[in-house]
């Protein structure tokens, strides 16, 4: 079986972490799975928004522990070599790619697998799903963005306890708390994420592309530089397909036909 499953419909391509019985923990070949299914979002001009989630119980429990030989005689392990080549990649790729990404967070995410869901731009989560930065109970910093994303969505105060205590926080407190987007019944996960997905899909891509770039970039701009972005990202939006149709479906009192251009 692939260690991540890709599906492409109605303009969603749905990536599906797929290793249930290692509660989808991400080894070298789901890393290069997860790449190609990157790639082809990016490339596909067919693919429009992006749903991710995982197979079983779990989202995501981050690094393959059972991977790492850490016995006694074993030679030290170089972390930042797979940071390096694996791990930062992706954040920067789900980051930089200029189409939404929904993320379904179907059960815990742990570790690098919780900061790879807040790496994603609108995050779900199931009801009994949880969030634990788990890295303080490996001695470990907290990677893959989450010294990035924690503080500036929850504020230091919260971002640190949970970094330093590694509690799983659920997912109605991690609504609550701006972590993420919304925490839904379990049961309603799955279809609310695709449908969610799937309206992404059928809106203004190009435009959605230039948003994220401008909300992404805000966090290290000054404001100055924050509204001359806007400006740029703006001119290129104006002179889109989908701007002359969003205005027009408007005035014609209509919902508009996005193609993403
Ligand atoms: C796992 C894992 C897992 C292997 C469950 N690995 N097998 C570090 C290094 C370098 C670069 C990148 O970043 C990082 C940061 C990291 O991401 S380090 C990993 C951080 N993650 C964790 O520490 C989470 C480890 N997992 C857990 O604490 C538990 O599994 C949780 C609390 C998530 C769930 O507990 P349970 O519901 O009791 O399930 P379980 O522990 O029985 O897990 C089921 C199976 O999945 C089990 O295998 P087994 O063969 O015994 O049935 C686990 O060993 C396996 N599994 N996470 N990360």
């Amino acid at each position: 079986m692939p260690s991540v499953l890709v599906c492409v419909d109605a303009g969603v391509e749905t990536i599906t972490l797929n290793r249930p019985e290692k509660l989808n923990a991400l080894n070298p070949e789901m890393h290069a799975e997860l790449r190609a299914a990157l790639e082809r979002a990016a490339d596909d001009a067919e693919i429009r928004a992006v749903l991710m989630t995982g197979a079983g119980r779990a989202f995501c429990t981050g690094q393959d522990l059972a991977e790492r030989d850490v016995s006694a005689g074993a030679a030290p392990i170089d972390l930042s070599v797979s940071l390096g080549s694996h791990y930062n990649p992706l954040v920067r790729r789900l980051r930089a790619l200029p189409k939404p990404i929904v993320c379904a967070v179907n059960g815990v995410a742990a570790g690098a697998g919780a900061n790879l869901a807040l790496a994603c731009d609108i995050v779900i989560a199931a009801r009994s799903a949880s969030f634990v930065q788990a890295f303080a109970r490996l001695g470990l910093v907290p990677d893959s963005g989450g010294t990035f994303f924690l503080p500036r969505l929850v504020g230091t105060a919260r971002a640190m306890a949970l970094a330093l205590l590694a509690e799983p926080l659920s997912a109605e407190r991690a609504e609550q708390w701006g972590l993420i987007w919304k925490a839904l019944d379990d049961a309603r996960l799955a279809d609310e994420a695709l449908a969610l997905a799937r309206g992404l899909a059928s809106g203004p891509t190009k435009g959605f592309g230039l948003l994220k770039k401008a909300i992404y970039s805000s966090a290290s701009n000054s404001l100055d530089a924050q509204l001359d972005l806007e400006r740029d990202l703006q001119r290129e939006a104006g002179v889109s397909e989908d701007y002359r149709e969003g205005v027009t479906a408007f005035k014609e009192k209509r919902p508009p036909r996005f193609k993403g251009k």
